[in-house]
């Protein structure tokens, strides 16, 4: 299998390609990704030697489409992802998330190739603390961030191909992924490396916000049961049942890194704040026999800390400016 996997040099696609070369030695891949702030080639540093890597962007047409005639499937990841960064500055995420997913849907559709769409469950928009339901593939639309607008309008010109042309694509939406390599911008990431620094874990408003979280590597098994098989149309939502409010993740941090647990400070809260998050996964597993293999958030996050801490020389470049960046937002 040829396989294009773009966006592969961020957290959940370099993840996903050192998943594919250790597990299926038949699949050739390729990588088409732009470099921007999020992308780091050294996240596929331990692969490079068995992929090629093409730096370039998803809306430039002429080179996607000489990319997909060359693939047999694409997993489509790269895209804006930081919601914070969507609400200071939304054009890139208009660009990015909308115009280079049509710009990969026309030149799969001249090319007759496979496609699945990397989605999120925010695009749902959200759900009350007290609220008993979980989003289901049947949830109406209803985001609320610039970031989550641009990733529903995606997925809805996914479905449209697939309606209008017959696009063999499938789109998945997870909840919030966690694991090695992510950027440092993020929830878990940030308060990590905070604690390291010696800076204290900042909770946005009253950290009361409940997020799914799931193992990046149960994700992107995930992507790869719908691959082998899923039914080309649909949407699978994928999350491993693992619902925590914020304010209980940085205490678990604190503890496992040995800071008193309420040493933490509340700041600004987020505009448009979505309160809770929570997936219905039951499709995923009953209809493609999928199941996650991290069954403990607590063993899961212990892990990537010490990865974190390990692994200094790969964060380091990028923390400075991402405070700076979130002192401006004073937050
Ligand atoms: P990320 O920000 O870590 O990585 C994004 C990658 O895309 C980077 O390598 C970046 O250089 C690349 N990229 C950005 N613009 C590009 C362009 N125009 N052309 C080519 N490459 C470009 O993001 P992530 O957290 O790994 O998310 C990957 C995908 O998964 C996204 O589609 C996101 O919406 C989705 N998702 C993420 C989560 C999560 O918790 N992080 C959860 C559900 C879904
Ligand atoms: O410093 C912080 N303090 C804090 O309380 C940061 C950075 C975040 N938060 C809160 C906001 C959210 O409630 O933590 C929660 C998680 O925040 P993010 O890591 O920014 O993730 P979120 O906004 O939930 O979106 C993530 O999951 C869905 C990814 O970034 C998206 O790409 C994905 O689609």
């Amino acid at each position: 299998m040829r396989l294009l996997v773009t966006g592969g040099a961020g957290f959940i696609g370099s993840n996903f390609v050192h998943q594919t070369v250790r597990e299926r030695p038949d699949v050739r891949v390729t990588v088409l990704d732009a470099l921007t702030y999020a992308g780091d080639e050294a996240s596929l540093a331990p692969v490079a030697e068995q992929i090629t890597f093409v730096r370039g962007d998803v809306a430039d047409a002429e080179l996607v489409d000489r990319l997909v005639a060359d693939a047999d499937v694409v997993v489509h990841f790269a895209a804006e992802s930081h919601n914070d960064n969507s609400l200071s500055e939304p054009w890139p995420f208009v660009q990015t998330n909308v115009i280079g997913t049509y710009t990969l849907l026309e030149a799969v559709r001249r090319h007759g190739t496979r496609y699945h769409h990397i989605s999120t469950d925010e695009v749902y928009g959200d759900l009350e603390l007290d609220d008993p339901a979980k989003f289901t593939p049947e949830t109406p639309y209803n985001p609320s961030s610039p970031y989550s607008s641009t990733k529903a309008a995606s997925d809805l010109l996914v479905r449209a191909w697939v309606r209008s042309f017959g696009v063999q694509a499938t789109i998945s939406n997870c909840s919030n992924n966690y694991g090695p390599y992510q950027h440092v911008e993020k929830f878990i990431p940030r308060q990590i490396t905070n604690v390291v620094d010696g800076i204290r874990p900042k909770l946005y408003g009253t950290g009361e916000n409940v997020r799914d979280w799931i193992h990046v590597e149960d994700h992107n098994s995930a992507v790869w049961a719908i691959l082998e098989r899923g039914r080309t149309g649909e949407t699978y939502l994928i999350g491993a049942d693992g619902e925590e409010n914020n304010k209980a993740v940085v205490e678990l941090i604190l503890e496992l890194t040995g800071q008193p647990r309420d040493a933490y400070d509340l700041v600004s809260d987020r505009p448009g704040h979505d309160m809770r998050y929570a997936i219905d996964s039951t499709k995923l597993r009953t209809e493609l026999g999928w199941t996650p293999r991290y069954g403990s958030f607590r063993d899961g996050l212990a892990a990537t800390i010490e990865w974190y801490r390990a692994n200094e020389a790969w964060w380091r470049p990028q923390k400075d400016a991402t405070e700076a960046k979130y002192a401006q937002l004073g937050r």
